[in-house]
């Protein structure tokens, strides 16, 4: 397979005026006529002659050139394209395709889910419908008419709908026109037996737009919670951004057989079924804040991605970064700010950081790839989005409207660069941000280390940083970045105001108790004045940049950061560090006597986690944070060496200790919850069920009869998915006998009253793969075997084969090898069934030199073991290569 790369760009040849597509569907095929109107480029360097078009799995059945049939000899076929010789300046080609949805697994071009056709094109998708100019800087305005029979009686496409009708033998076409010029990569199309729900919205200039969401009639009782997400993201986006919807109707379809989370086809979204249906009895709290999210995310891309798109896939950070930097703001909106930021933090620095660690680890802007589906990561989309959230902050938030406005106007209906984005950001606050561009093109999370000194005399206080960042693939020598720090310094009273040293008081914030410190150099020192006692400094308040910051805070700095810090990140980040020190202390004991039987908590922890949970002004969602310890993940991705027995059985270890000491807390938090208020969806309701269910995962460690049955009693009589999932996590992880008694019954009582319920049986397949104890992989095996499951559902493979190997470390990577060998089976059957899929699945393996020697061992030769494959898809390909070299 061969790579490509970012240097080599050159613009298209050819332009494409209209696209005029014909798709009729039948059973077992579909004929696709597509007419083209094609120019020269007059940007192109030298007038092209000849022509040539992306197509894949393709049957050609006839091209024609201005009217005339071409024949062999008048073009060629590459391995995945078509040249035609002689072309003119301008002429309109007309290519009939014969293409077989039915046994498209791949789930890329146009494919059927169920009783469904759908397409999914992004990113070079549209190649699998007909021959084309695939490739986003090719713009053209599409109309579209699909033809079928009447047992699919809803038939859509993007834009608006201009004819309808009847074309014999039970068949009938809608035709429909898109006004936007676009990349194919937007083009969508549906044929379906689909219901659907409708609302309208009133633009701010006044127009009214229909909305509608079209699923399979059984779930027609699960779309109110997307549409409302749908109505506070149109309204959002023209408050914060003055961006407004611009066609008449507005389409979202739900489908169950999906590779990713949604699609933001022009005006006619598609969606997995599991990020737009949501009812309590059905959906977990998680669950309902996804579908708000993604709903707001697909529907931001109108504007950032679709009326200004991307000119290549490198600058696929442009749009993705930036709109989930956009739903993020948006979700804060909705719920709490803090909140937010914790997960959307504690998502980077798990698997953002780990990527970045990585064999793939690559810049938000990558230099080269070779399928570029395997770009669509948590770099692009999380760290762009931190990149960007960066630029908000050091613009301020006047001027970083000043330049999105200035990009949207600067750049509507055209393909553009990053390099586009940050210079209209740069244009409108006068900014320079030249340095700033070096988080496009370095890849690797940079390291901070902080010292400090107190001048007593002279009342100042230093802080000196400095910064690094390791080697990637891509770049072994880092220049600096530009790293914006936010922060405070904390006396024993709270916050103090500060005097840098060289600059003015900074009033915007009311009481100049914080501030931003730009570190450009390798190591800069800045100089506090009029400090009256030694401070603990806050530092990279709302975590203000992607980075590792490294400061020896002793446990007394933290649990005076955890109670006092004005900043609620950073009080919820003292917190983890706290976590993350007695994790430490109980990982070195492990290590050492290989048990951790003598293992207790000091008391000065102990309280500071007890005054957390009796605080009653804080947001009860934050002390749900809180009191979560960091994840496995997050402990792996800290170490040099994943010792997974230490870090499982240690964290284990201080979950234990605090349950016991705070047992009471616990018992009075769950007790005064009360299981049978009605559910809602709100942050508040949200936060007091988290905490509590926080607090029975804590008396559930202790082992004691009430708080068994108490569990078992949420499971049986819990009137919303949140609680009944939280109560069944706990039943089927406890090692009680007890519990374990009660979980048998639920696991077979729950897949009983659920089975009819996809996304349902979805969650209790995770949760069964996400056991802890041991033989879980036995239960995965046999549950392949199980009739809820599908190997061709790409859900479906997330919830049993994802949820084992991502979520379930302690098993997965079990001492034999067992768990990889397992992983690399299941890989090798999707490589040519699903790529994309097959390639999202190889993530965990592809860690494997942080692991000890014996693992490392046994990880790498299952990798070898798929890299010998034949047919190996390019997908596969290039992470197995890659994690390899
Ligand atoms: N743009 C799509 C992702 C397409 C992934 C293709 N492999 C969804 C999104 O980010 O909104
Ligand atoms: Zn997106």
């Amino acid at each position: 397979p061969k790579t490509i790369y970012l240097k080599d760009y050159q613009v298209p040849d050819y332009l494409i005026d209209t696209t005029d597509l014909n798709v009729d569907i039948h059973d077992g095929y579909t004929l696709v006529s597509c007419m083209l109107a094609l120019r020269r480029n007059p940007a192109a360097k030298q007038a092209a002659t000849e022509l040539t078009l992306q197509g894949a799995d393709l049957e050609l059945v006839s091209l024609s050139l201005d009217g005339r049939l071409l024949e062999e000899g008048d073009y060629t076929f590459g391995e995945e394209s078509l040249t035609i010789f002689n072309t003119p300046e301008t002429f309109t080609l007309i290519t009939i395709t014969k293409i077989k949805p039915e046994s498209n697994t791949s789930l890329e071009g146009l494919y059927r889910s169920r009783t469904m056709y759908c397409t999914q094109c992004e990113a070079e998708g549209f190649r699998k419908i007909t021959y084309y100019l695939d490739r986003p800087d090719v713009m053209s305005e599409f109309t579209t008419k699909v033809i079928a029979d009447k047992k699919y009686p809803v038939l859509l496409s993007n834009g608006n709908l201009i004819e309808q009708g009847d074309a014999g033998e039970e068949r009938h076409y809608a035709i429909w026109h898109d006004p936007f010029k676009k990349p194919a990569y937007l083009f969508a199309l549906v044929a379906g037996d689909l219901a659907h729900i409708e609302d309208s919205f009133s633009t701010s200039s006044g127009r009214a737009v229909t909305l509608r969401i079209f699923v399979e009639p059984k779930d027609l009782d699960k779309c109110d919670h997307a549409m409302a997400s749908l109505k506070h993201a149109m309204r959002w986006d023209e408050e914060v951004y003055g961006r407004e919807y611009d066609l008449d109707i507005f389409m979202i379809v739900a489908v169950d057989d999906f590779n990713m989370g949604a699609m933001e086809n022009k005006g006619l979204n598609i969606f997995n079924t599991s990020c737009v249906l949501a009812k309590p009895e059905t959906t977990t709290d998680v669950g309902f804040q996804r579908v708000e999210g993604v709903v707001a995310h697909e529907y931001f891309h109108n504007w950032s991605g679709n009326r200004v798109t991307c000119r290549d896939w490198f600058q696929l950070s442009l749009k993705e970064g930036f709109t989930v930097y956009r739903d993020s703001e948006f979700s804060a909106d909705m719920g709490s700010r803090t909140v937010k930021r914790v997960e959307d933090v504690t998502l980077l620095r798990t698997l953002q950081f780990a990527e970045d660690a990585g064999p793939m680890a690559h810049p938000i802007r990558p230099e080269s790839y070779i399928e570029i589906s395997n770009f669509y990561t948590m770099t692009v989309y999380e760290k762009g989005a931190e990149v960007i959230r960066m630029l908000a902050n050091l613009l301020g938030k006047e001027n970083f409207r000043k330049g999105t406005d200035l990009y949207f106007d600067r750049h509507d209906g055209q393909a553009v660069t990053t390099e586009d984005f940050v210079t209209a950001l740069a244009d409108a606050s006068g900014r320079d941000l030249s340095q700033f561009k070096r988080w496009y093109s370095q890849a690797g999370t940079p390291r901070l280390d902080v010292t400090d000194y107190y001048d007593e005399d002279a009342q100042t206080y230093s802080l000196t940083i400095k910064q690094s960042c390791p080697p990637t693939p891509e770049c072994q020598n880092k220049l600096p970045f530009h790293i914006p720090i936010a922060m405070g310094l904390l006396g024993s009273a709270g916050d103090l105001p500060l005097y840098l040293q060289g600059s003015q008081p900074d009033f915007e914030t009311s009481d100049n108790t914080h501030r931003v410190l730009e570190l450009t150099d390798a190591e800069q020192t800045f100089v506090f004045e009029r400090v009256q006692e030694k401070p603990v400094p806050s530092l990279l308040r709302g975590f203000s940049a992607p980075v590792k910051l490294n400061y020896a805070y002793s446990t007394r700095d933290l649990i005076l950061l955890m109670s006092r810090d004005s900043d609620g990140f950073s009080r919820w980040e003292a917190s983890q560090q706290l976590g993350l020190q007695a994790i430490s202390a109980a990982m070195a004991a492990y290590q050492q006597e290989r048990s951790l039987d003598g293992f207790s908590l000091s008391a000065q922890l102990v309280d500071a986690y007890r005054r957390v949970l009796q605080d009653a002004s804080l947001d009860q969602a934050m002390v749900a944070y809180m009191l979560t310890l960091p994840s496995e993940a997050y402990i792996s991705e800290l170490a040099d060496v994943i010792d997974v027995e230490a870090i499982h059985y240690s964290r284990q270890a201080v979950r234990k200790a605090l349950a016991n000491a705070l047992a009471d807390d616990f018992t009075r938090i769950y007790q005064s919850y009360d299981h049978r208020q009605p559910y809602a969806a709100t942050a508040d309701a949200i936060a007091t069920r988290s905490l509590k269910n926080v607090a029975l995962a804590y008396l559930m460690l202790i082992h004691d009869e009430g708080s068994i049955r108490a569990c078992e009693q949420q499971y049986r009589h819990g009137n919303n998915m949140t609680d009944v999932m939280a109560a069944l996590t706990q039943l089927v992880n406890s090692e009680a006998p007890l519990a374990q008694e009660y979980s048998l019954a639920a696991l077979a009582d729950f897949f009983g009253r659920w089975q009819h319920e996809s996304l349902v049986v979805n969650q209790w397949l995770s949760v069964q793969a996400g056991c802890q104890l041991p033989d879980t992989l036995s239960r995965v095996r046999a549950l392949l075997q199980h009739s809820a499951y599908d190997g061709k559902n790409p859900n479906k493979i997330r919830s049993l084969i994802g949820a084992f190997c991502n979520g379930n470390a302690i098993n997965f990577h079990s001492g034999n090898g067992e768990g990889y060998a397992f992983l690399a089976d299941q890989i090798i059957q999707l490589n040519r069934q699903n790529p994309q899929i097959a390639s999202r699945l190889l993530t965990p393996l592809t860690k494997w030199k942080k692991y000890d020697h014996v693992r490392q061992q046994l990880m790498k030769a299952q990798l070898e073991r798929i890299r010998a494959e034949p047919e190996l898809s390019k997908d596969v390909f290039e992470v197995v290569s890659k994690s390899l070299a």
